[in-house]
């Protein structure tokens, strides 16, 4: 059975009732984790408000904010997780930014502060997590990276990001062979195109969509549930033999060759 019961997550990446790690949140809350979250702060309070609001269904035991760019952020972060949990089950990342300019157009253009940003948010920040949640997983644990196929293989547009996924699955594996004598599991999820805050700000995300749809073994696109509960079974001792792995979760798209 998929028992979460007595397991603390931390959830990243929580934006709005889309986020997939919202999906993951609710899932993993569901199978009995306590949940903490973290938000991104902005000026203003209006992402922590959002962002509270949305979760408080869950009961989160911690929520605090997380700019993967400020180290002292990052530190207070983990100080906080430590004095208020004193340890952590399950690690969810749910991070990725690129510039507009950057999601568009040639990738020769991908400037270097626009490729140095880009690798930062979305991949640098699994490694920075990883070595704060590692002293904090005394009774193992496992993490849980998003990762999309444009990684792997040349998806228009996606450019840079896919580097930095590219970068964030091979991270996956040297994360897994360092933290598995500890017991804590690393493993990626490849989901299909969902619609999002995040991908509605891409042009062509709907046409994508569609093509998921006609051609897709399952003619579909998958849910953040279905994203969510992957990720509950990779959090899970059902998956504990599991570790450095990517596991798609794309209604079959990856194996299609035409
Ligand atoms: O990883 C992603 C997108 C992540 C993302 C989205 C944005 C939009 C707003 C990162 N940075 C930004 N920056 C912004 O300013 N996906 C897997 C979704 C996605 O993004 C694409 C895709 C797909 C699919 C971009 C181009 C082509 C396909």
């Amino acid at each position: 059975m998929l028992d979460l019961k007595g397991k603390k997550a931390l959830v990243t990446g929580i934006a709005n009732n889309k986020s997939i790690a919202w999906g993951i949140a609710q899932q993993l809350h569901a199978a009995g984790a306590e949940i903490g979250v973290t938000y991104l702060p902005d000026d203003r309070g209006r992402a922590e408000e959002k962002v509270q609001k949305l979760t408080a269904p869950l009961e989160p035991t911690l929520f605090l904010p997380c700019n993967v760019q400020d180290d002292a952020q990052m530190d207070e972060l983990f100080g906080a997780v430590k004095e208020k949990w004193g340890k952590v089950d399950i690690l969810i990342h749910c991070l990725a930014f690129a510039g507009r300019d950057e999601l568009t157009g040639d990738f020769t253009n991908t400037t270097r502060g626009g490729y140095g940003r880009a690798l930062d948010i979305s991949a640098y920040s699994l490694v920075h997590l990883a070595r704060g949640a590692k002293p904090l997983m005394t009774d193992g644990g496992a993490i849980v990276a998003m990762t999309y196929l444009g990684g792997v293989r040349v998806v228009p547009n996606y450019n840079v990001m896919g580097v930095a996924k590219a970068a964030l699955e091979m991270e996956v594996r040297y994360l897994a062979a360092e933290l598995g004598p500890d017991n804590i599991r690393v493993n990626a999820i490849s989901a299909g195109p969902i619609r999002t805050l995040a991908s509605s700000a891409i042009g062509g995300i709907l046409d994508m969509i569609h093509h998921v749809e006609e051609i897709a073994p399952l003619r579909r696109t998958v849910t953040q549930t279905e994203v969510g509960n992957t990720a509950a079974f990779l959090c899970s001792d059902l998956s504990s033999g599991i570790t450095g792995q990517v596991t798609y979760v794309d209604s079959g798209y990856n194996i299609m060759g035409m």
